[in-house]
């Protein structure tokens, strides 16, 4: 049995097709997980939910921003984006039971030694911790209140944690670190404005895995949604998202004591040209 993480899909249905066959794939035997962000930019989302969603037990995949965004929109609780591309899925017949499984899908996962979230911690959590926030966000979503979640769920603050956060605030910053989260300065305040590699944010902010003294190191960590850092791996942390959408790659990480990174491209130019509304 393998276990293979897979980067930040978008919709890029072929390149996945391409990556399973490359793995050899085997859905009675191996088991997928995913970064998150399934849909949206690329373009053929509905085919990857769809598709994620028949592997049943063979798959895991935790939610992304978009992917909430997504939920969101459906719900006519945010406003669909010029830049978005998941119509596909508004319009399909089985777009009710598909949303329905998105939502319940959790914000981490965990087994096999590692632990998988689509973007990032705040130094102040250790993983227990971690675990235990992310599964209240997963409840509210699972819960008969999801609606009010996805309308209060936008938004940048609060920007610094505290064990008092109650409510929505609680619940957004929590969902803002998992699902948004890539630099923050070493007290922990999160930013979310900056979206390029690291060496290109202002000096007073750190990606979040190299905070000084953040409580999750020593956890095996495998994450997404930041594309301009690409495939990196140091100290038990793994970025997977490699822009297949922007014409990089889609990567999977074979989990297991020396994790091993397979990759395939995506059509020259990609699907998507970067510009600051659309990263
Ligand atoms: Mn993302």
């Amino acid at each position: 049995m393998a276990v293979y993480a897979i980067g930040d899909v978008q919709g890029c249905f072929r390149e996945l097709q391409f990556l399973l066959d490359k793995l050899q794939f085997d859905p009675s035997a191996d088991q997928l997980w995913f970064t998150g962000d399934l849909v949206n930019r690329g373009p053929r989302s509905l085919e990857t939910l769809r598709f994620v969603r028949s592997l049943g037990e063979a798959a895991v995949t935790v939610l992304g921003n978009h992917d909430l965004h997504l939920l969101a929109v459906a719900h006519e609780l945010s406003r669909i984006k010029p830049q978005d591309t998941f119509g596909d899925v508004l319009g399909a017949f089985d777009r009710e039971e598909l949303l329905a499984w998105l939502r319940r899908r959790p914000l981490l996962h965990h087994g096999e030694g590692f632990y998988l979230i689509h973007a990032g911690l705040p130094p102040q959590w250790c993983i227990s911790e971690a675990v235990q926030y992310a599964a209240e966000v997963a409840a509210c979503l699972q819960g008969e209140d999801y609606r009010e979640l996805l309308e209060h769920m936008y938004g940048d603050q609060p920007d610094l944690w505290s064990d008092s956060l109650q409510g929505w605030p609680r619940l957004r910053f929590i969902t803002n670190c998992l699902t948004r989260l890539r630099y923050c300065e070493t007290n922990g305040r999160v930013e979310f404005q900056q979206k390029g590699p690291p060496g290109s944010q202002p000096p007073h902010l750190l990606p979040w895995f190299a905070v000084p003294g953040r409580r999750s190191a020593g956890a095996n960590i495998v994450f997404g949604h930041w594309s301009t850092l690409g495939f990196y791996r140091e100290r038990g942390v793994y970025c997977v998202d490699t822009g297949c959408l922007w014409g990089g790659e889609l990567t999977a990480l074979r989990l297991g004591e020396i994790p091993q990174r397979i990759s395939v491209p995506s059509p020259p130019g990609g699907y998507q040209k970067p510009t600051p509304a659309n990263a």
